[in-house]
């Protein structure tokens, strides 16, 4: 049999259900989607708009609320930043589904690897164990492995939008709206509920960098606008025809854990020869398994992989890479989601009350489309037409061709921040109701009362 067209919409109207499929359609599955993902780059080119999410960890009922919240494949363009099995009941069918999703509509779902899409961490943390239960062998869990080997280590947002369109969303009942910037500042982020309810709103610092005065009057910045770049954000480039001219926000890179010692260019990600079972060590083990940190440079990782790399090695790497931000998951964070070292990197966590019981909320991240960005034309391996991924002609680069390393080094790169970030919409969701797990609650309502 063949998995696509009718049989892939009723797997997938079965997977929503929470109910496995057979181990054939798996079999078939799994290699469609290798098939797709081999077109892959190691670092995917997205356009926003997009829906950027991080840990799922196989907590099913949470997935389809944030579906609810963020909006239904393929209405949504989403993200989604690794670690989809292992810890909750239903990595199988959190998976299988995203990976549907993937096959039936690969434009509008992007899936990069975690440190947990590994044969090795998988056999000890409960997928292994999952599928054995669940098909009486381990040839599912062995199909879903050999996905895992070919998944994307990261992607490159293009196009984000500086600053969130107005929104006539109603406000939640804690906001408090005399904090709220005035109505004609530019708004960089707004927090809503699980029910779309505005809860905090912020205007873009009035000591930010704008490469467009006059469209933010508002800003009293006293530092001089950054000189006007024309090439696609992310490239580098600088002398293509077809880059944005009005919006100066630099591309987003998102990767699950972190940075590598190893990698100072996103081009030497490209590099890597991903297709293979994740490694002990080096760059593609550091990039699934880093985390940003408190500290001057690189530290060693309490987790025995990856790196702890601080401040002044986001910032340095952004600026090099012409990024205004860093997206990545890897890490619980209590309140769904974190922005560290002055909004350069931010941590996303998508699994609510994480393992069942840590009582934490979950977040997804929305980077909105910025319109003047329109006619860049992607390549059909992803990446986008015009840089090459080179980075040398930019402003900071002497007559030579070298970069300026003062610019990099000086206070541009580390005393401020380099790029305006694009416009963050984060929605914060709760886990989904217990009954609708199809567990019974601890005690039943009936004790109470007979
Ligand atoms: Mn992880």
């Amino acid at each position: 049999m063949s998995i696509g067209g009718s049989d892939l919409d009723k797997a997938i109207s079965q997977l929503r259900a929470c109910r496995p499929i057979p181990e054939n359609q798996v079999r078939e599955l799994c290699y469609k989607a290798r098939e797709l993902l081999i077109e892959e780059g190691n670092v995917v080119g997205v356009d926003a708009p997009v829906t950027i999410c991080g840990d799922i960890h196989g907590q099913f009922h949470d997935l389809m609320e944030l579906f609810r919240v963020g909006g239904d494949v393929p209405d949504t363009n989403y993200l989604f930043m690794g670690d989809f099995v292992d810890r909750g009941f239903y990595s199988l069918e959190s998976f299988l589904l995203l990976l549907c999703l993937k096959v039936r509509h690969p434009d509008r779902i992007t899936l990069i690897r975690g440190n947990h899409e590994s044969r090795q961490i998988t056999t000890v943390y409960g997928f292994y164990d999952e599928c054995l239960r669940k098909y009486g062998s381990a040839n599912v869990w062995r199909y879903c492995c050999e996905v895992f080997d070919y998944l994307a280590l990261g992607a490159l947002v293009t196009g984000a939008a500086t600053s969130l369109p107005p929104t006539s969303a109603p406000l939640a009942d804690n906001a408090n709206p005399d904090s709220f910037p005035s109505d004609d500042s530019e708004i960089e982020v707004e927090t809503l509920n699980a029910q779309g309810e505005i809860m905090y709103r912020y205007a873009r610092n009035s000591d930010s960098q704008s490469s467009n005065p006059t469209s933010n009057p508002a800003s009293s910045s006293p530092i001089a606008p950054t000189p006007s770049r024309t090439g696609a954000a992310g490239t580098g480039a600088t002398s293509s025809a077809n880059g944005s001219k009005s919006n100066d926000t630099g591309a987003v890179l998102c990767v699950h854990g972190g940075l590598s010692p190893l990698i100072d260019t996103i081009d030497k990600i490209r590099l890597l020869d991903r297709k293979q079972e994740v490694p002990h060590e080096g760059a593609m083990c550091d990039l699934l398994w880093s985390d940003p940190d408190e500290i001057d440079g690189w530290g060693l990782s309490p987790r025995g992989a990856g790196f702890l790399f601080g401040a002044d090695i986001v910032k340095c790497f952004n600026h090099r890479n012409d990024l205004s931000l860093i997206a990545r998951a890897h890490q619980l964070v209590m309140e769904g989601f974190k922005e560290m070292f002055d909004s350069t990197i931010v941590t996303v966590w998508s699994a609510p009350n994480y393992c069942y019981r840590c009582g934490n909320v979950a977040a997804i991240l929305e980077l909105g489309e910025d319109g003047s960005n329109a006619g860049f034309v992607r390549r059909s391996n992803g990446e986008r037409g015009g840089g090459g991924g080179g980075w040398i002609l930019g402003s900071n680069v002497d007559g030579n061709g070298n970069r300026r390393l003062s610019s990099v080094l000086g206070e541009g790169a580390l005393g401020q921040r380099a790029r305006d970030g694009p416009g963050r919409r984060y929605r914060v969701f709760e886990a989904a109701p217990q009954d609708s797990r199809g567990m019974p609650a601890k005690k039943p309502v009936a004790d109470y009362f007979l």
